[in-house]
């Protein structure tokens, strides 16, 4: 495989690991645990997981002897910058602790688990990954592992390969399915444990013990390179609005921090938007007038950052979206046989389609779908995700946005309150910062979470996340552990029934970084000297231009940005 320059530099670079890793360590336990919400039901429901205590590592006053274990690992859900570095970080630790342990990978996300598609991993593989982006390794994949016929195929090949323990590196769904999986193999004894590691570039999987989820630090950094740019290209040519959507599915973080990296005119964030009720009329007017505002300053051009989950989050088109999930989303009968709408995809034309959707719709519903442009309209209607969520990535928010814009500003020009010229670009980052090389702080975080669930299998657990903390301060004061899952969980209803679910953390509209936005965006809205351009993410170079974290993070522990 023919290798870029950076490519065979970033083979050789040696992710920095927090001090307690880089010697022999003892596991010590901490305070038992409890859910974070409706602890009663979720004991009953992990009578085997529930309330582990949390996991410390200290320095070993003498040489520690580890077991041997097989260990097999799945990506699951979407790419996240740092990905390969778990799967070396796991490598480089099993082998530490015992040199003769074995990596198995399962290929194509969790369906390879219970489909037993599986390649051993071994030095020349993991070398050849090393510090780069990508899931390419194994590949990932979205199947959902939550049937116990699927847990007990991957007993079988867990028997075949005698792998001791599965590690699931994902989201918040995922490894909310690895506790359930360590449940069952606990209570049916066979020998498997199973540690989970927090990835997705969306920031949602984060909570008192989980500072970040892997994957963030990269994708907000390349976006922030790209909207950077952009604006550079608004000031100097200085005729045109850039309405940019930002991937991110439900939660804002990735808007916010980019905002926070960028200073754009306007930054929409979702959390906000639903809590003071707007509607899409009322998003519109304030990006209005902000337009004619610098219009009127003789700005014609700007940038706006849209977080792609928004209009699930304007309520009555949320409450449109969970009609239309209802009506078009797969279900399952008790026998788990997949049943689908058979009347709407029989429909041939887009227009059968709209019509028959708008037959079985409530009247408040209709009115709003019949409001939006056919083509948001026919986008709300495609197929969902295995959660039978609407796939958020595939509407173009900033479209919409810039059709009912520029209708907006076209009826002010016909009052004669609006002079400017107004003339859109519109733009959707995601897919671009999902494969990244990963920063100097994602290429260490997930080292040494992947070096931290090797510690956590070599001391017998199972049901535990690896936790690394502390992460503003550098890197070789992180401190590593592990998290029972079961403590991050509260129940959440879905698809109609009350289930534990790791809580999904959304932007915190009482938290620092959005009261950060909050107290600059006037500033931001109309000055044309507050655009910041971040540049390309830097791997060689000063600690304080190649290595510092995100903004939100720093933020969030009470640093100055
Ligand atoms: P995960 O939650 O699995 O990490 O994926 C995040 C994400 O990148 C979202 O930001 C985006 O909405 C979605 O995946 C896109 O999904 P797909 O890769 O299936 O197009």
């Amino acid at each position: 495989m023919k290798k870029s320059p950076l490519q065979i530099a970033r083979a050789w670079y040696m992710p920095k690991m927090p001090k307690v890793l880089q010697d022999s360590v003892v596991i010590r336990e901490g305070e038992k645990t409890q859910s974070a919400a409706n602890q009663a039901e979720i004991k009953k429901l992990f009578p085997n997981t529930y309330g582990m205590p949390l996991i410390y590592f200290e320095k070993a006053e003498h040489p520690v002897d580890y077991p041997q274990v097989n260990v097999g690992v799945i990506l699951s859900g979407g790419q996240a910058p740092g990905g390969h570095n778990v799967i070396a970080g796991l490598y480089d630790g099993l082998k530490r602790l015992n040199s003769n342990s074995k990596l198995y990978g399962f290929i194509g996300g969790p369906s390879g688990l219970i489909e037993h598609k599986v390649k051993q991993l071994n030095k020349e593989t993991i070398d050849e990954y090393r510090n780069t982006g990508g899931f390419d390794i194994i590949g990932s994949g979205r199947t959902k592992l939550e049937k116990e016929k699927d847990f007990d195929k991957g007993i079988e090949i867990c028997k075949q390969l005698n792998i001791n323990a599965i590690v699931i590196i994902g989201g918040d769904d995922s490894n909310t399915n690895a506790c359930i999986l360590a449940e069952y193999y606990k209570r049916k004894n066979c020998g498997i444990q199973v540690i989970g590691c927090p990835k997705t570039i969306d920031g949602d999987l984060k909570n008192e013990m989980i500072e970040t989820s892997f994957g963030f630090d990269t994708a907000c950094k390349v976006y922030s390179e790209l909207i950077g740019n952009i604006q550079r290209d608004a000031n100097s040519a200085k005729k045109y609005w850039h309405f940019i959507r930002l991937m991110g599915r439900s939660a804002s973080h990735i808007s916010l921090e980019c905002a926070l990296q960028t200073q754009p005119n306007v930054a929409i964030i979702s959390e906000e938007v639903e809590a003071k009720n707007l509607t899409l009329e009322d998003i519109v007017e304030n990006i209005t007038k902000t337009i004619v505002a610098r219009a009127n300053a003789g700005l014609n051009f700007g940038t706006i950052l849209i977080p792609e989950g928004l209009i699930e989050f304007v309520p009555a088109i949320k409450k449109l979206i969970a009609e239309l999930n209802d009506l078009l989303a797969e279900k399952e009968d008790e026998n788990g046989n997949k049943i689908i709408n058979i009347e709407f995809a029989e429909l041939a034309t887009d227009d059968e389609k709209r019509d028959y959707v708008k037959a079985k719709l409530t009247d408040a519903s209709r009115e709003v779908f019949r409001s939006l442009p056919k083509g948001i309209a026919r986008q709300l209607m495609l197929d969902r995700d295995p959660h039978g969520n609407v796939q958020v990535s595939l509407i173009e928010t900033e479209k919409l946005l810039i059709e009912m814009v520029g209708k907006r500003l076209a009826q002010l020009k016909a009052e004669g309150t609006y002079k400017g010229k107004f003339s859109s670009i519109g733009h959707f980052f995601g897919y671009e910062g999902r494969c990244a090389i990963p920063s100097n702080f994602d290429a260490d975080y997930t080292y040494s979470l992947g070096f931290t669930a090797a510690l956590l299998i070599a001391a017998g657990k199972t049901g535990y996340m690896a936790s690394v903390r502390n992460l503003t301060a550098p890197a070789t004061d992180w401190v590593a552990g592990g998290v029972p899952i079961t403590m991050l969980f509260n129940m959440e209803r879905r698809n109609g029934e009350l289930k534990p679910v790791i809580q999904k953390a959304l932007a915190d509209l009482n938290g620092a970084p959005f009261k950060f936005l909050e107290q600059y965006r006037e500033q931001w809205a109309n000055n044309e000297l507050s655009y910041v351009y971040p540049g390309p993410i830097q791997y060689f170079g000063p600690a304080e231009v190649c290595d510092q974290p995100t903004r939100t993070l720093m933020l969030e522990k009470g640093k100055g940005i």
